[in-house]
């Protein structure tokens, strides 16, 4: 039964359903009772399995193929009728040749299986923000999850027989087969299609693949950002909030960083931080000349490893109901979960990852793949901020970008203003981790954590930020930071979760033009006494350590943004002038 008057969508599920040849069509409206009903026919099938609903209430179990649990860069394409379009950053094909290799594989590889299709919407629907999607898959897993993800009701399907845009997204499991895995984006027909996955990342749709690829191709259209940015919500009892974003690569701590909990020498000083978003940011310029930001996603796909009581209790609570568990290992005696360093008390009596009996850190294997996931519903939080829920931007004093890197980085710095801030965050490097599949802790560089998220070229991509900037009459201030940087002995110098609000409260009494900075080649650095450190176990000679600027290090990443530079034809005159003064003052050193 259809309950889509708009001929439009009709014409193209139909269309879908004649390629895929699935034995039933079933249209999702959201509601509970019939999202019970496809989870019952998960747990009938086995797909998913169901965790103790007295300790964990509503919770689902579920397992990917060993070769399917990251995101899949090799894979992932952009297919734009030129290739330059889709840059040298971007694996790319050429759309005719990429619908008719993947119609082959979508020929009939829904026989035998239900076609589910998902009306959905990222934003609050009837707000300036949002987008709406249909995604059309054979999975109930991704069912499930777009349902915590992504808002799907009625109020889509309303705003789709009233004649909405919406990107079309097609999905098949088909047979997981790696070889011929496929995720491709078709921004010029505002499609995707990927198919012969499971996982997260390559399958809902709604996320990387429409919020961030397809995103970012409408925002440079419609003038508008798409970023790979969390949103944090800092209060201080008395004083105005403020809102801040920050953009860091997969799996390097959005989600403790979004949901931090502040050290209780703060929290007497009445500072409170409360949750927008963990992922996902859509930026847009308010009529006071303000960068407005909305978190498009409605729950938090985190990585479950190293998420404990202590790193991050908001998230550990965010879980405790209405959570799928993926790839994570289960305590067979009481039939719950349990990932690394949850707690010092792995099961005695478990099953790993891969269903194997598993009895705790001794084991050869790991418990829980380092990759392994929670999907929650943003309103589980228990910092959840209410602008969460109005779906209305909220004014950003500052944008942070930060990656892992165990060297050279210092802890934070400013930028000398936006454009800098966009030369800052196109030089951006990380150490890969099990986001993705290939090798884990090489740095490469991702300018704006989007490397692997921009529909577009890179170097348009760059021209939008700048472009964005002219159009700002007070944008956000830029930061860097670097959590993550290591003595001699490969310890980490700085405590990081909660500590960093000591960062951020520098960086926000920056915005407010409180305290003056240091001059460094690398940007505007803390003075000495600026940044609060009280309370905290940390010499002098380590926090001269975090701040180091080494002349050797520096001129190898001048080196390294050089090179990545060479690739891109043409960059924006002001990356390249900044590139530039900073080798001569590098040099100067
Ligand atoms: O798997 S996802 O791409 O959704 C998460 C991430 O890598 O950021
Ligand atoms: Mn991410």
């Amino acid at each position: 039964m259809t309950m889509i008057t708009n001929q439009f969508v009709n014409d193209w599920v139909k269309e879908m359903a004649e390629l895929t040849k699935p034995e039933e069509i079933i249209w999702i409206d959201g509601s509970e009772e019939q999202l019970e009903a496809i989870k019952q026919d998960a747990l009938t099938t086995k797909e998913m399995l169901e965790l103790n609903q007295e300790k964990l209430p509503g919770c689902l179990y579920y397992r990917t193929k060993p070769t399917d649990v990251a995101r899949d860069e090799k894979r992932t394409v952009i297919c734009t009728r030129r290739k330059e379009d889709a840059g040298p950053t971007n694996n790319w094909v050429d759309p005719q040749e990429m619908y008719d290799k993947m119609g082959k594989l979508f020929d009939g590889s829904m026989k035998g299986r239900k076609m589910y299709v998902i009306p959905f919407s990222m934003g609050v629907v009837g707000t300036e923000f949002s987008k709406i999607g249909i995604e059309i898959t054979d999975s109930i897993y991704v069912v499930l999850s777009m349902a915590i993800m992504t808002r799907v009701g009625r109020d889509v399907i309303d705003a789709l027989n009233a004649g909405a845009d919406f990107t079309k997204c097609l999905h098949s499991k088909a047979d997981i087969n790696e070889q011929e895995k496929y995720i491709a984006h078709f921004p010029e027909d505002n499609t995707i299609w990927s198919i012969n996955s499971a996982y997260g990342g390559n399958v809902l749709l709604g996320k990387k693949c429409l919020a961030l690829r397809i995103g970012s191709y409408l925002g440079k259209q419609e003038g508008w950002m798409a970023e790979h940015m969390l949103i944090l919500k800092v209060e201080k009892e008395g004083e105005e909030p403020k809102y801040v974003c920050g953009a860091f690569p997969s799996a390097c701590g959005k989600t403790n960083l979004a949901m931090l909990t502040p050290p209780e020498y703060f929290k007497e000083q009445g500072y409170k931080v409360s949750t927008i978003g963990d992922d996902i940011s859509w930026l847009r310029i308010g009529e006071d000349g303000r960068l407005y930001a909305v978190n498009p996603e409605n729950g938090f796909f985190g990585v479950a490893p190293g998420t404990n009581m202590k790193s991050n209790p908001n998230a550990m609570l965010t879980t405790m109901k209405g959570t799928i568990f993926t790839n994570v290992a289960r305590n067979l005696d009481d039939n719950t979960v349990w990932w690394e360093s949850m707690d010092k008390n792995p099961p005695a009596n478990g099953e790993d990852w891969l269903g194997n009996p598993w009895n705790g850190p001794e084991a050869d294997v790991k418990g829980a793949h380092p990759n392994s996931r929670f999907t929650a519903p943003a309103a589980n939080c228990p910092i959840i901020a209410d602008e969460f829920s109005t779906g209305e931007g909220v004014p950003i004093s500052a944008i942070i970008f930060g990656g892992r890197r165990a060297k050279a980085e210092p802890l934070v710095y400013q930028a000398k203003d936006w454009n800098h801030g966009v030369f800052i965050g196109s030089a951006m490097a990380s150490e890969t981790t099990a986001a993705a599949n290939g090798q884990v802790g090489v740095v490469r560089h991702d300018p704006m954590a989007m490397l692997p998220f921009c529909g577009y070229n890179m170097a348009e991509y760059f021209q939008h930020w700048i472009d964005m900037g002219k159009k700002m009459t007070n944008p956000p201030k830029i930061f860097h930071v670097n959590w993550f940087r290591t003595d001699e002995n490969d310890q980490f110098m700085w405590p990081g979760f909660g500590d960093n609000l000591r960062a951020i409260l520098w960086m926000l009494d920056r915005c407010d033009g409180k305290i003056d900075a240091e001059e460094t080649p690398l940007g505007l650095a803390p003075k000495k006494g600026d940044l609060d450190v009280t309370g905290l176990d940390l010499s002098d000679e380590v926090l001269e350590k975090l701040f180091a600027v080494n002349k050797a290090d520096w001129e190898a990443e001048v080196e390294g943004i050089q090179e990545f530079y060479d690739k891109f034809d043409s960059l924006p005159v002001e990356l390249t002038d900044a590139l530039a003064t900073l080798k001569a003052e590098i040099e100067a050193l």
